[in-house]
């Protein structure tokens, strides 16, 4: 099977597994769950659950005992989104080309919907009777999923962001930050999927965890990038690099070419990372390389 068609099939994957653990608009509360439905189910790269699957297909785990942690790790995504594009937030319209939640319904809704779907990632990390693992490891995968999407992960991230709105950082706040704030959901989710296979041994562990780590931190750097070329595109060379939501960005403070250089650098880390896989692990390396050169 080519590499892209593995990629489409676990995207599929994910999107029927979360049709199905999401409760249907024809539950009360309606509105609510329409709109969980909404946000969730509204396309996305599913980039999170590609790389639980993933790091399970180089341990040969079976993919069905991978749908619950990657629905899990893509509903928490899907509620800091919806968060994060709320008015006292980021105050975003759009989101993947359509009317953001709040918009689409309203604020009261949208926090709401955030709430529910960070309550039902735990919920299906807690209940997925596919998951064939002691509940020692159940524990960890909670654990691991608890940690990076709270205070000292994402949420902390977030805040550091929140308040560094107009202020300058250095080059090292602001990777602290994005190590947080996207770094450590994208971590989760290769530990999530090593996690699923028993005779997971820590140095295995330890080697996919860099992996992950260095392909957040690029993930971040790009997307920043990506800004920066859109803003360009609209705005012109001079103005460009300055705009992004007033925030401090890989490119403002290394220039292009510098962001471009340490997120190509980062991959060839994470590349370093999986050189004891074996091609098993094409997938992984496949992703690494998509980060960096992906254009949205
Ligand atoms: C509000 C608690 C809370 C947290 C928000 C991750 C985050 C923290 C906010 C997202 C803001 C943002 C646009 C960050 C840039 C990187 C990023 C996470 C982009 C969106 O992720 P993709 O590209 O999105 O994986 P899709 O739509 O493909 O799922």
């Amino acid at each position: 099977m080519s590499l892209k068609n593995l990629i489409t099939i676990y995207q599929q994957r994910v999107n029927t597994a979360l049709d199905t653990w999401l409760p249907t608009a024809a539950i009360q509360p309606t509105r609510l769950h329409e709109a969980m439905r909404y946000v969730v189910l509204n396309g996305g790269k599913r980039i999170r659950p590609l790389l639980v699957y993933l790091t399970g297909h180089i341990l040969n785990v079976n993919p069905t005992s991978l749908d619950g942690p990657a629905c899990a790790v893509e509903l928490i995504h899907a509620y800091s989104l919806v968060h994060d594009d709320l008015p006292a937030m980021d105050n975003d319209d759009l989101r993947r080309g359509k009317p953001t939640c709040h918009k689409a319904f309203d604020e009261v809704t949208a926090i709401l919907v955030g709430d529910a779907l960070q309550t039902l990632a735990f919920y299906i990390l807690s209940h997925d009777s596919a998951l064939p693992i002691t509940a020692q490891s159940r524990l960890a995968m909670i654990n691991t999923l608890a940690l990076a999407s709270g205070s000292r992960g994402m949420v902390g991230g977030q805040a550091i962001d929140m308040e560094s709105v107009s202020q300058s950082l250095t080059v090292a706040e602001l990777e602290n930050m994005h190590i947080h704030k996207t770094g450590a959901l994208i971590r989760a989710s290769v530990k999530l999927g090593a996690l699923a296979y028993p005779a997971i041994d820590n140095d295995w562990l330890a080697k996919l965890d860099h992996y992950a780590k260095c392909i957040g931190l690029a993930f971040q750097i790009q997307d920043d990038i990506l800004d920066i070329e859109a803003n360009t595109e609209i705005l012109g060379k001079s103005q460009g690099a300055d705009i992004a939501n007033n925030k401090v960005t890989y490119p403002a403070l290394l220039g292009l070419r510098g962001a471009k250089q340490m997120a190509t650098e980062l991959i060839e880390q994470a590349l370093v990372s999986l050189s004891d896989f074996d091609d098993k692990a094409d997938p992984l390396r496949w992703m690494a390389n998509y980060i960096i050169t992906r254009a949205y």
